[in-house]
């Protein structure tokens, strides 16, 4: 086992995992080119953060050591502006597989068409916590660090895709949520998420909805996806009006 408590950085080349070691502790004297295989960096109180490199033939050397790593945070960066295909591949996975605590961190969210909410679909479905970053920008920075020393994660925020159109119903269609028959611990929903759940009872439609609670359509349909990205909605069923 390694000595030190370990602060994995794993993801794709161009990522941003340095750019974000350098957000998160910025004490640090980062360096950007890549590392052959992994780069250390250490930290006070027997931490430690390691930058592995994004290629497949450095991840293949590293995953022949891997268990004798003690890995206290796994975090996978991949660029939120690319597509999910290629992003979070099992070889990334594997690397942070054995850690106490792993998530996903979709960084470069300040980017055009930013797919936040298909990484944070795909981050539940496996298993790992999720966060919305730019290192450029500095949203999402702090969250991620309270949560990478405390383990506590403050309110969930989903950070906005840039200049994403506000969905409009395709008339005369409206969309009736159905709640999913096992829900998730509703403790982490917000407030105008927990007021619109109440109100899906799977024959209420979105415009309903929106009328009941004085919030526009759009505004009840971005509630409506994030509350199925976090599985309390399983379906939207057409209704003709
Ligand atoms: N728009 C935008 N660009 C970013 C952000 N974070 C990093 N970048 C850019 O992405 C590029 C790659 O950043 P790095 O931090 O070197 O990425 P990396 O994953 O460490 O790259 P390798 O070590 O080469 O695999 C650089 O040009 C950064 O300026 C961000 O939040 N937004
Ligand atoms: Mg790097």
């Amino acid at each position: 086992m390694s000595l030190y408590k370990l602060i994995v950085f794993t993801g794709p080349k161009g990522a941003g995992k340095s750019s974000l070691i350098k957000s998160l502790f910025p004490e640090l004297d980062v360096r950007f080119e890549e590392p052959s295989y992994y780069r250390d960096y250490m930290l006070t109180g027997g931490l430690a953060v390691r930058e592995v490199a994004g290629r497949r033939d450095a991840i293949e050397v590293i995953m022949a050591a891997i268990a004798k790593w003690n890995i206290n945070v796994g975090l996978l960066v991949v660029d939120s502006s690319r597509p999910l295909e290629g992003v979070a591949e099992p070889r990334f996975l594997a690397v942070i597989e054995r850690a106490e605590k792993k998530a996903l961190v979709a960084n470069k969210v300040d980017e055009q068409g930013s797919q936040v909410a298909e990484l944070e679909k795909f981050a539940l479905e496996k298993g790992l916590e999720f966060f919305g970053v730019s290192t450029k920008t500095g949203v999402g920075i702090e969250e991620l660090k309270k949560w990478i020393i405390t383990g506590e994660k403050t309110v969930k925020t989903m950070p906005k895709p840039v200049s994403l159109p506000v969905p409009k119903p395709p008339l005369p269609i409206d969309l009736v949520p159905v709640v999913a028959k096992k829900t998730p611990d509703k403790s982490r929903l917000t407030q105008e998420e927990l007021e619109v759940l109440e109100l899906c009872d799977g024959k209420r439609s979105i415009s309903e909805i929106a009328f009941k609670t004085g919030k526009s359509y759009g505004d009840v349909k971005k509630i409506i996806d994030s509350l199925m990205v976090k599985g309390f909605i399983e379906t939207l069923k057409t209704k003709t009006v």
